[in-house]
């Protein structure tokens, strides 16, 4: 026991005496507990390993606990083959491990399922022991992580009686990476898929990614941009694929591809992609089977078919369903999937874009094979700061809808601001979309309870790169972490999810955590009032989307900012009730009548609904103007408030991680700052009132902010 300690001991003043945090363990950190009560609590509970099974996965599981547990409690734990004390920790399934299949758990383990573990305090022989169960090795690795959090977060293990299984099937990341690595949208580097080197060579930190996915749930990747390139599906690229899918195995992560819609065109040299011709069908049946030789787990396709450009099964004047079908009908055999996205908008620019896809995809409803899923954005626009959910969910009740989230922060800030994203998903996932009645939230659409859907999925597109921390900032790890406890469980709540990453990431001490929870849960509402308060939407500056750009009115009509404000000299915003476009026919009843009046609308939406006079007196008894100003400055203040929080939290924090974040949210107050005026300053040209006292002018004229260029933001092409 002495050792233990003086192990320990070494361990934390190493830690801290060496200062160095890059980031790149992300929640994986297993900190030594410095709790010295907490400490014996551990180390009496723990005493040996029966980690029963022999696949890659269960021996990954294995030394995941063992490493976990040995920089935390400083002591290596045995493996040992007997229960012959109290302690043992007992991790398998009923049949690899007689001792699980002795105990009385058939229940427990059927409610499990296939990915669902329970971990429970148990006797066996009258030795105390920790089990930790599933159906497969793949829920052994997932309690397994369960477990160590525990210990990561501080908690007691006298008591466990946990049980969890994943609340839809499919949880997955979409890459927007593209062949020479570039990745759209994308602030952290270069993307990690290094095709040139592989399928030889197959680096250490795919390893490291696929780890820290599955420590959070995460079960599949789509390693491909949606803008796709046929390239993907040649032989050489499919081998490729095979190699990373290897090393993803064992963590339980399948990979899936995006499929372009013309690649029997561009590499299978057909004259057509008419997903109706025998020959295109049979050519992607051929391409499936292709690929399951090398891939025998691939998950399946994930399309966006007429979108921006991209071709479809419209090019032939068939449906989405059409095409769909066709490639459900080449991966079906093999057990594959096909996520198809609802993202589609005319290029024609119609009245309303937000109506498009709803428009377009639900008189589809029961087209679809069974083995396809719709993948549809949080909201009907383009993941903006705020958006009401999209009107699709519960809107194809004989369909699986899955949501796409957006992790990458192409809307909020980049890898610059601080922004904490599950504020944001929770919100939609919480919405009450009245589909089945009151109590219907969108979480209730896509975990396929409504509607009774076996197939059920959540999307997140990834912020992932390969620089050092992953992510670019420091709290964008925050964004993968939350997708993935949500995607496992759509009903977890941010502060939750905040708490055990904090304290996973930065510290255990309380008074930190606090604080900078605070921070995280408020930060998203903070983006919101400095870019798009009061419902105000796609205002960016086109192309890069970082910064403001109310004033950009040249080009496609639905890809300005004039065409969603709509500002003149008698308001501003986007008339969507049945007097407008009337989107909000699209939402069911009572939703659609509380959008449509502006007493009852949302305040936080009212701009998206509503176009609304400079001198409308909101809830505050203060006009839309004044609110607006308000907003803007309270914005700026409020990254002030994050900033001293921030430098409150120092002697908690690494130091390396703390200057880093301090750093960022320098930039982002001169980003806020920029945001505030350029947008006061173009809106006053129509609303001709002056900035209400209390806010800070601007420094500037709007030529200057209409002029701006930034030279130091990721991702913006130069
Ligand atoms: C991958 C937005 C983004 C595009 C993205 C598209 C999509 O328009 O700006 O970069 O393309 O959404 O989701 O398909």
């Amino acid at each position: 026991m002495v050792r233990r300690y003086f192990i320990l001991f070494i361990s934390i003043f190493f830690i801290t005496s060496l200062n160095a945090e890059d980031g790149y363990k992300l929640w994986l950190r297993y900190e030594p507990v410095s709790d010295i009560q907490l400490l014996a609590h551990y180390n009496k509970s723990i005493s040996g390993l029966m980690f029963e099974g022999t696949s890659s996965t269960i021996k990954l599981a294995s030394e995941e606990m063992k490493a976990g547990l040995k920089t935390m409690l400083g002591a290596e734990i045995p493996q040992v083959s007997y229960v012959r004390k109290n302690g043992i920790i007992v991790a398998g399934t009923p049949e690899s491990s007689k001792i699980i299949a002795s105990l009385k758990l058939k229940d427990k383990l059927a409610k499990a399922g296939d990915e669902g573990y329970i971990i429970l305090n148990s006797k066996y022989r009258h030795r105390r022991i920790i089990i930790i169960a599933a159906n497969s090795d793949a829920g052994v690795m997932y309690g397994v992580f369960h477990f160590l959090r525990l210990i990561q977060t501080h908690q007691s293990i006298s008591v466990l009686a946990i049980e969890s299984s994943p609340k839809t099937k499919v949880r997955l990341l979409n890459h927007w990476d593209n062949l020479n690595r570039s990745v759209e949208r994308g602030y952290a580097g270069l993307s990690l898929w290094n095709w040139d080197k592989l399928p030889d060579s197959v680096g250490q930190r795919y390893k490291d990614y696929a780890r820290a996915n599955a420590s959070i749930g995460i079960n599949g990747s789509v390693l491909t941009n949606v803008n796709a390139n046929a390239l993907i599906l040649t032989k050489d690229y499919i081998a490729k694929v095979a190699a990373i899918a290897n090393v993803f195995r064992p963590y339980n992560i399948k990979v899936y591809l995006t499929a372009r819609f013309s690649a029997p065109i561009e590499i299978g040299k057909l004259k057509t992609a008419d997903p109706l011709d025998p020959e295109v069908a049979d050519w992607w049946k051929k391409k499936a089977d292709e690929i399951y030789e090398f891939i025998p787990d691939f998950g399946g396709f994930l399309v966006k078919a007429n979108s921006e450009g991209q071709p479809g099964p419209q090019n032939y004047n068939r449906s989405h369903a059409d095409g769909a079908d066709m490639l459900a009908d080449a991966v079906a055999p093999h057990g594959g999937i096909v996520m198809w996205r609802a993202f589609v908008y005319d290029n024609n620019v119609p009245d309303d874009r937000a109506k498009q896809a709803y428009n377009e995809f639900v008189p589809l409803d029961g087209k679809f094979r069974k083995n396809v899923l719709i993948q549809v954005k949080n909201g009907p626009i383009d993941f903006q700061p705020r958006e009401p959910f999209h009107p699709l969910f519960g809107a194809m009740p004989k369909t699986p809808l899955m949501p796409e989230l957006q992790i990458t922060q192409e809307y909020l800030g980049s890898s610059v601001h601080l922004v904490f994203l599950a504020p944001l998903y929770e919100e939609c996932l919480k919405s009450d979309t009245y589909a089945g009645g009151r109590g219907t939230p969108v979480a209730k659409v896509i975990d396929g309870t409504l509607d009774d859907h076996e197939l059920t999925a959540m999307a997140g597109v990834s912020n992932i790169g390969n620089v050092r921390n992953w992510t670019g900032h420091p709290f964008a790890q925050a964004n993968w972490y939350a997708f993935g406890r949500l995607a496992w469980d759509p009903y977890m709540t941010s502060s939750d999810i905040a708490d055990e990453w904090i304290r996973m990431t930065f510290t255990n001490r309380n008074e930190a955590v606090e604080r900078i929870k605070k921070m995280m849960l408020d930060s998203r509402e903070i983006a919101v009032n400095y870019m798009t308060p009061l419902g105000l939407h796609h205002i960016m500056y086109s192309g890069h989307h970082y910064g403001p750009g109310p004033w950009v009115d040249r080009g496609r009509k639905d890809w300005t900012a004039v065409y969603y404000h709509r500002a003149d000299s008698v308001g501003i915003g986007f008339d969507r009730t049945s007097k407008g476009s009337d989107a909000v026919a699209q939402y069911f009843k009572p939703v659609r009548d509380i959008f449509e009046k502006t007493e009852t609308c949302p305040e936080n939406l009212l701009l998206w609904f509503h176009h609304v006079p400079w001198d409308y007196k909101l809830r505050s008894g203060r006009t839309l103007w004044d609110e607006m100003c308000l907003r803007y400055d309270s914005g700026v203040k409020s990254v002030r408030w994050l900033q001293s929080e921030w430098g409150k939290s120092k002697e908690f924090i690494d130091n390396e991680r703390y200057e880093e974040v301090k750093a960022l949210l320098v930039k982002q107050e001169r980003d806020a700052k920029i945001w505030r005026d350029g947008c006061i300053l173009y809106f006053q040209t129509f609303s001709k009132r002056p900035i209400p006292d209390g806010i800070e002018k601007p420094e500037k004229s709007l030529d200057f902010y209409e002029n701006y260029r930034y030279t130091d933001i990721p991702g913006i092409s130069r």
